[in-house]
């Protein structure tokens, strides 16, 4: 067994970044209740202070997804230099065509041809957003589909969205990429237009390159191996990014690797061996996440921390001692090799990292002390909803 080349692994860590999505900031719940914090973000700018908080911890969580219109401001610019201010950048922009009445039967794939147009519209109107805040990634998910069978004709859905995200793709500028994200169900039961990688990289394959596909890892049925769609997906270079989070029943938006690290390390590892680490690589690693119960910003730091732990432990594989076992046809012993990895204890290599950067080897330990809950619970009153039923 050869020895982890540790300056390399402590390089693809010091240059990991994770954004944060500026819903995990503000109050969230299920359909049953909304649970209020103390402290919560009023405005997206608030937001955005909080963000700061998390990458002043963790180092390496500089930018921020926003959600529109959950994010929506008069100046985009504004708030952009709001962000860099406190050494933020503006991130993904995540569309919403999921919450007006409208769109009861579908945004893009609606019988009707001007929902569709609303839809487009703001969709465009996203594209003008990412002009402003200089974002590239303007990330697609629709709630799109059908309850009962015979509601709608699935084959001319497909084709009405297609129609919309060509024209989306059309007006994407120089360095501007689209994201789609599937999900196999949820709000629609019976079909939905996006709910697999196939039907994401298919779209984005006939799109072209500015298309590319997001794995969100709540979005799957339950047993589903991700990590094989992650390296499908890079091998057709066609994986856009992440949204992660982790999931016990359905789409629980719990902290990633907190359900199942395991899982988590498994599709690190696949990225790892992709090449894919490497800011160049293009993929975007970003949280979606609700905090319902558990403080927010802590929540949301240990978060950065277990994307970070499982990078760590897939770094650590033995790729050429794993190589050589393949190879050989030894499986026990290639299963050893990954597992050794994975049953590294990479706290301590994580906190030196840290520390060598100035920072404190215990992210949320640091943010206790630094007294900004205690500040933002005195100051901010009335907090405002994520989103959902706001
Ligand atoms: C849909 C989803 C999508 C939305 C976010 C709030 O379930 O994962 O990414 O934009 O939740
Ligand atoms: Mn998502
Ligand atoms: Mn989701």
């Amino acid at each position: 067994m050869s020895d982890p080349d540790l300056t390399a692994v402590e390089a693809a860590l010091q240059s990991q970044r994770i954004e944060t999505p500026s819903w995990a900031y503000g109050n969230s719940g299920t359909r049953f209740k909304v649970f209020a914090q103390p402290g919560v973000p009023r405005t997206p700018e608030e937001k955005l202070d909080d963000a700061a908080r998390v990458h002043e911890h963790t180092g390496v969580a500089p930018s921020v997804a926003l959600h529109i219109p959950w994010d929506k401001v008069d100046d985009y610019g504004a708030l952009a230099a709001h962000a860099k201010d406190r050494g933020l950048r503006l991130g993904t922009i995540n569309a919403n065509v999921f919450q007006d009445d409208d769109y009861k039967l579908g945004s893009v794939t609606h019988p009707d041809a001007a929902v569709r147009r609303k839809a487009l519209d703001h969709l465009l109107e996203c594209v003008d957003i990412m002009d402003a805040t200089g974002s590239r990634d303007l990330k697609l998910w629709f709630a799109d589909g059908t309850n009962y069978p015979g509601q709608d004709d699935i084959r001319a859905r497909q084709d009405r969205l297609a129609e919309s995200l060509t024209a989306v793709y059309d007006r994407l500028g120089e360095g501007q990429r689209m994201l789609l994200e599937y999900k196999f169900f949820e709000p629609a039961f019976y079909t939905t237009d996006v709910p697999d990688w196939g039907t994401a990289y298919a779209h984005c394959l006939r799109l072209g390159p500015k298309a590319q596909v997001v794995v969100d890892t709540g979005h799957h049925a339950p047993g589903t191996n991700i990590e094989f769609i992650v390296a499908l997906l890079l091998r057709e270079g066609k994986l856009g990014g992440f949204d992660f989070n982790s999931r016990f029943y359905a789409d629980d938006d719990l902290m990633v690797g907190s359900a199942d690290p395991f899982q988590l390390f498994r599709i690190m590892y696949e990225v790892v061996r992709g090449g894919a680490l490497e800011e160049d690589a293009g993929i975007a690693f970003m949280l979606d996440q609700c905090h319902n119960i558990e403080p927010k910003i802590p929540a949301i730091i240990r978060s950065v921390m277990n994307v970070q732990e499982a990078t760590a432990k897939a770094l650590l594989v033995d790729r050429e001692t794993l190589a050589v076992a393949q190879r050989s046809g030894d499986v026990l012993g290639a299963n050893a090799v990954l597992m050794d990895a994975y049953n590294t204890d990479v706290r301590p290599l994580l906190a030196r990292i840290r520390q060598e950067r100035g920072l404190g080897p215990d992210p949320v330990a640091a943010y206790h002390r630094s007294g900004w809950a205690e500040k933002i619970t005195g100051e901010r009153k009335g907090g405002r909803q994520a989103g959902w039923g706001a």
